[in-house]
């Protein structure tokens, strides 16, 4: 039997094949990845003999000694990708060091590491790559002998016309550019800010542990809440300065820039648009969320951002029907979204905030409108899953406990579908044969559906398939390439993205997690393809929390 076949993926050891011109770096860990990244001789379009090929070897980097000999899987096929695939498990091969992997008539994978840290430096990167994104500001960082600069952009942030205020302005600098383009958009604010957030409740320690390099903007604060407070900061900003608790749904120029564009070069008049109730419940979430966060480093921001909130909260409950952003004459990014679910996490995360029963009870009655459903596919658009996870993992008194043992069901259910779904895959993507605009980015993200589950009822399989995730985005995959730009093997090198087409480095802006395809096989490493290869916080947070989780 012919068959055209990547070359086999590996339930083993190896993530990521660094980007030169460091030496060949590779992230692993030793629990249950691939090893892809195969050197030149063995392009994936090669035709091999599949059942020629029976065995396995990982030879030492250095003396090329052979430290792990395997039969390889059979021959798994799967429809999607039209491929057939082998599986060389080398999972039991746990000693530190530099590797590689042969198929005797295939060819040999780049070398790659097994050691306890093989995260470290991708989560690091993950991470500085919300503060390469920093709005307002002059970023200047060097990334392996490439020096990525913008300076101080959008200063004139925002004109008030859009909220009944013609000629009238207030700041609204800082916070983060939403993704390739420069726009600011309260609702991707809300899940970007509660995937972090989650990140830093549950894994602080870890966090703290490593260093992200990031100046002094917040002192006091470790650095990951620096890097959260330079975004609060902004959103607490696109409350209305009426004092009303309204929210403008977004700060952006009616239309995105022209693509070549640096950040300070987009001079393009930037308005605050009209308020949406899904933004003003975002801003809720987040803010409450973010108070918690502050509180043990400064009592005085944290008592703000929850007090903001409270606002906003309030005028939600006096306005109990969806209300939709008026795009007008803007033609940048919508983020439509009805405002149920936003609603629940908002009150979700007060009631986690104060303690209040009112919070308490208007969550329980919304969580019963959404049928205490939980989610496996979840994007900017659904915040359902915020507020089961949130409810789910409260050490608070008052809950219901047929609800709290209904969501928790639900979490473990969708949890143990997004493992099962992994372990069908011939790539052990989680999300199997899902796929759409961003769907990278539901990728990390389903990790933290795992992660809930794992507090609820451990179990090693959640974190395994939290791996699974990591490594499917850092290059077992179908392309044999790493999704995150200068990350992993053969990474992408023309996201969507305004700074890297734009300036004059060769290579794009480190660190970030690109959509990918709306079919298992069409994603294309081409700019101009914003559907298959921007950047975008959302995606981003996933990322970041993904790797969190593996460290
Ligand atoms: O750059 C924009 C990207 O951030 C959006 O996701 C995308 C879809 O809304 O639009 C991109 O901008 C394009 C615009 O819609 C049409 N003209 C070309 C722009 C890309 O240069
Ligand atoms: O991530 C968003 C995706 O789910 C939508 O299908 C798409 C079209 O509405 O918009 C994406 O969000 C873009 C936003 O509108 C503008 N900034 C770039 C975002 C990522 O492409
Ligand atoms: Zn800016």
């Amino acid at each position: 039997m012919k068959t055209r076949s990547i070359l086999p993926v590996l339930l083993a050891s190896v993530l990521v094949g660094c980007s030169s011109p460091a030496p060949e770096t590779t992230y692993t860990d030793n629990f249950r990845h691939s090893a892809l990244g195969f050197l030149p001789d063995a392009e994936k379009e090669m035709t091999i003999n599949l059942p020629d090929a029976e065995s396995f070897r990982v030879r030492r980097a250095d003396n090329d000694k052979v430290v792990f000999e395997g039969a390889l899987s059979e021959v798994l096929s799967q429809e999607d990708v039209a491929q057939s695939v082998r599986i060389a498990d080398f999972s039991e091969l746990s000693k530190t060091g530099e590797y590689y992997l042969e198929v005797p008539g295939v060819g040999r994978s780049r070398n790659f590491v097994i050691a306890d840290n093989v995260y470290d430096d991708a989560y690091a990167h993950a991470m500085r790559a919300f503060y390469l994104w920093r709005c307002g500001t002059a970023i200047d960082y060097t990334f392996e002998g490439k020096r990525y600069q913008q300076d101080i952009c959008h200063q004139g942030d925002g004109h008030e016309d859009y909220i009944g205020n013609a000629g009238q302005s207030h700041d609204g600098t800082g916070g983060w550019h939403d993704a390739g383009d420069y726009g600011k958009y309260t609702v991707n604010a809300g899940i970007t800010g509660f995937t972090l957030l989650w990140a830093w409740e549950q894994f602080a320690p870890a966090l703290q542990s490593i260093e992200i390099g990031l100046p002094e903007t917040a002192p006091g604060y470790p650095e990951f809440l620096k890097e959260i407070k330079w975004e609060t900061d902004w959103l607490l900003k696109m409350a209305y300065p009426d004092g009303s608790g309204k929210v403008s749904h977004k700060l952006t120029a009616l239309n995105f820039s022209g693509f070549y564009t640096m950040p300070e070069e987009d001079l393009q008049a930037r308005y605050y648009t009209d308020w949406s109730s899904a933004a003003v419940a975002d801003y809720v979430g987040f803010l409450a969320q973010a108070s918690r966060a502050f509180a043990p480093y400064d009592a005085e921001y944290a008592k703000k951002c929850l007090d903001a909130a409270k606002v906003s909260y309030d005028f939600l409950k006096s306005y109990p029907t969806q209300k939709f952003l008026m795009q007008r004459e803007f033609t940048t990014g919508a983020y439509f979204t009805i405002d149920p679910d936003d609603r629940m996490w908002a009150a979700a995360e007060m009631w986690e905030s104060t303690g209040e029963k009112q919070y308490l009870e208007d969550f329980e009655q919304l969580a019963e409108q959404q049928k205490f459903t939980v989610d496996v596919n979840w994007d900017w658009d659904n915040m359902r899953n915020l507020g089961m996870f949130r409810y789910a993992v409260s050490q608070r008194e008052g809950k219901n406990p047929e609800i709290d043992a209904k969501i928790k069901e639900n979490i473990i259910a969708a949890a143990d579908e997004i493992v099962a779904t992994a372990e069908t895959d011939v790539y052990a993507r989680p999300m199997g044969g899902r796929y759409y605009w961003g769907c990278n980015g539901t990728v990390g993200r389903q990790t933290l559906g795992l992660q809930v589950a794992d507090i609820l009822s451990p179990d090693a399989k959640y974190l395994a398939t939290a791996r699974d995730a990591v490594a499917h985005l850092f290059g077992r995959n179908y392309y044999d390439r790493s999704f995150v730009t200068r990350l992993g093997f053969n990474p992408p090198m023309y996201p969507h993205d305004r700074r890297s087409a734009a300036d004059d480095v060769h290579g794009p802006w480190p660190g970030y997690v690109v959509g990918g395809g709306h079919t298992a096989t069409d994603w294309i490493d081409n700019q101009d393809s914003y559907s298959h290869n921007e950047v975008a916080i959302n995606w981003q947070a996933g990322l970041v929390f993904a790797l969190a989780y593996c460290l």
